[in-house]
């Protein structure tokens, strides 16, 4: 609402007000709805006077505000996209609006490209170019980082960071350690009896940009690709509360502190304190003491979502959710046979030294003709030569004979079913025809599914993160499908899919379905992306029990039929 009416020429005063109320309730230790629904006064609060109490009140006993619905009319709000811009104003913005109906970063672009912006009274060329400039840091700052983009950063910053004497210990919070698929920003916590010292430290890492705010105790910087980063140090004492303050989720932070406050306590980033006596602090140092203190064991952070970690029954598969070590195979992987970079020795070598016990080979099938999919023929030539390799080997590692088979457009699959009997594992995908209608891809699914040949679905969704969403699909139905013909889902491990999803995972593992996490490695490096699948497992709150390749080898070809004559 400030925002829009900065746009509309409204006085000074008056956005203020609206910018200091949003602070204040974005600061807030409860859920401003809930003490709107318990009758509490707002005006008590510092910042809220009784306009903004009362338009408050009427958003969340509405869900809508006639005076926002209203400015939203007047003032498109993608200008707001167009203030993030450094250097255009809330009055630039609108002039544009006005005079070139200027509406967001696109139609932006596409006027400064076009000469318009320059020609206009007061802007000029200069003007133009600097918004053109300035753009790539607004479109860029909105991306987030993939988990594995993030990674690659935090272990940059963590080693320059641990180089620095007054550094005393030293993680990363937020949606990072959150273990979410996408960063927005990265969050720095330090302990140091030292703040200057490291914030100097902090500020000479070679790839900032930019120092957004620097204070006491926080600074922010941009790090190339506009990536933020936010640091903060904190005293011994106050570790463990900020480690949980900053790491969020800001849902599971709103629930736990409501918790607290029915327990006369009160958290905040600095503790956990006595109600009465803000001064007495009952526990800080450490995160455990936080939430013995609620009277809830300490909750692994990829569960801090509020969906459900506040519930006994999930609590008790806080102590044994799944870990990478756990993992005894892996599969789904390609080989040069279709777009793999290695062969089917060098993956099982590859697969040995990372303590698996079997993989499945799974090229793609023929209809991927990009990749040079395999018909029937150069797939039982592939489970010769498979046979030939597990011959020579001395029982302990198994490769599963089996193929990544096609769901093809009309629902038949891509392998003739004659074939499709004689493997050991048959994964069942969709590429092509994505955009078909909800009706038409689920039936596909359902039909494989049904097909005694196939064991299981891989990226049952199709989404590739921030690239693509996922198909038109009824989920349910595949879940409830699988569970019937005891087939597996897969999530795939690989940073950019980790399909299925947390939430979708949850929900599969819920319905009795066992999930396999595979890497759907085109290269042996890329068997180290299974850490990632495991990551997203353990945020749908998945044990071991949950998963097919935790089994050790004996008990996956029982399962399997592997090596059973009825086969
Ligand atoms: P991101 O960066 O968008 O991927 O997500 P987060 O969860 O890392 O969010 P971020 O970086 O804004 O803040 C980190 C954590 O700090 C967040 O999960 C909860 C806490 N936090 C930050 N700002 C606030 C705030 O204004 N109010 C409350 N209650 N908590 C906050
Ligand atoms: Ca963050
Ligand atoms: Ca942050
Ligand atoms: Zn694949």
């Amino acid at each position: 609402m400030a925002d829009l009416l900065e746009l509309s020429g409204e006085n000074a005063f008056r956005i203020r007000a609206y910018r200091n109320g949003a602070k204040a309730i974005r600061d807030l230790h409860e859920s401003v709805a809930e003490l709107i629904h318990a009758g509490t006064d707002l005006t008590t609060i510092d910042g809220i006077g009784s306009t903004l109490a009362e338009k408050s009140a009427v958003l969340v006993k509405s869900g809508n505000l006639p005076q926002l619905d209203k400015l939203r009319k007047e003032v498109p709000p993608t200008l707001r996209d167009i203030m993030q811009v450094p250097g255009v104003g809330a009055k630039k913005a609108m002039r544009m609006f006005q005079e070139l109906q200027v509406f967001d970063l696109a139609s932006l672009r596409a006027a400064c490209e076009a000469g318009q912006v320059a020609s206009l009274k007061g802007f000029g060329a200069k003007t133009q170019q600097s918004i053109l400039q300035n753009m790539q840091i607004a479109e860029k700052a909105a991306q987030r980082l993939t988990i594995d983009q993030a990674d690659l950063l935090v272990e940059r910053l963590q080693n320059y960071m641990t180089n620095c004497n007054a550094v005393q210990r030293l993680d990363f919070a937020g949606s990072y350690r959150r273990g979410k698929e996408t960063i927005g920003d990265l969050d720095i916590l330090v302990i140091s009896d030292d703040n200057e010292s490291v914030m100097n430290h902090f500020a000479s890492f070679s790839s900032i940009q930019e120092t957004i705010a620097r204070g006491d105790t926080k600074m922010s910087v941009r790090v190339t690709d506009s990536f933020q980063v936010d640091l903060r140090v904190v005293a011994e004492k106050s570790w463990g509360a900020a480690l949980q303050y900053f790491t969020g989720s800001k849902e599971h932070n709103v629930h736990l502190r409501g918790l607290a406050k029915a327990k006369g306590m009160k958290i905040n980033e600095y503790g956990v304190f006595d109600a009465n006596d803000e001064t007495k602090a009952l526990a800080g140092a450490d995160e455990e003491s936080i939430y013995a203190l609620v009277g809830m064991p300490w909750v692994p952070p990829e569960l801090r979502e509020d969906r459900g970690e506040f519930e006994a029954v999930m609590q008790r598969r806080f102590q044994s959710l799944i870990q990478l070590s756990n993992i005894r195979g892996d599969l789904h992987m390609h080989t040069v046979a279709t777009d793999g970079e290695n062969t089917i020795e060098e993956m099982v070598a590859a697969a040995k030294v990372r303590g698996l016990e079997y993989i499945a080979i799974t090229d793609h099938s023929k209809r991927v003709s990009m990749a040079r999919g395999l018909d029937e023929t150069r797939l039982l030539k592939q489970w010769e030569e498979i046979d030939l390799i597990n011959g020579k080997s001395d029982g302990k590692f198994l490769i599963l004979k089996g193929v990544e088979c096609d769901i093809l457009e009309d629902g038949r699959m891509d392998i003739a079913d004659g074939c499709l009997e004689q493997a050991d594992w048959v994964t069942a995908s969709i590429h092509y025809g994505q955009r078909q209608p909800r009706e038409q891809i689920t039936q596909r699914i359902l039909g494989a599914l049904e097909n005694p040949c196939v064991h299981a679905i891989s990226h049952p969704t199709g989404r590739l993160i921030s690239r693509r969403d996922a198909y038109d699909v009824d989920l349910s139905a595949v879940i409830e499908s699988a569970k019937t013909h005891g087939k597996y889902l897969e999530l795939n491990a690989n940073p950019s899919r980790l399909d299925l999803n947390d939430i979708n995972t949850t929900a599969a593992v819920a319905a009795g379905v066992t999930i396999v996490i595979n890497t759907d490695a085109h290269a042996i490096s890329n068997l180290d992306l299974m850490k990632y699948g495991i990551t997203q497992a353990r945020r749908a709150g998945v044990v071991p029990d949950d998963v097919l390749n935790t089994l050790p080898v004996g008990d996956l070809k029982r399962r399997l039929g592997i090596g059973m004559p009825s086969r």
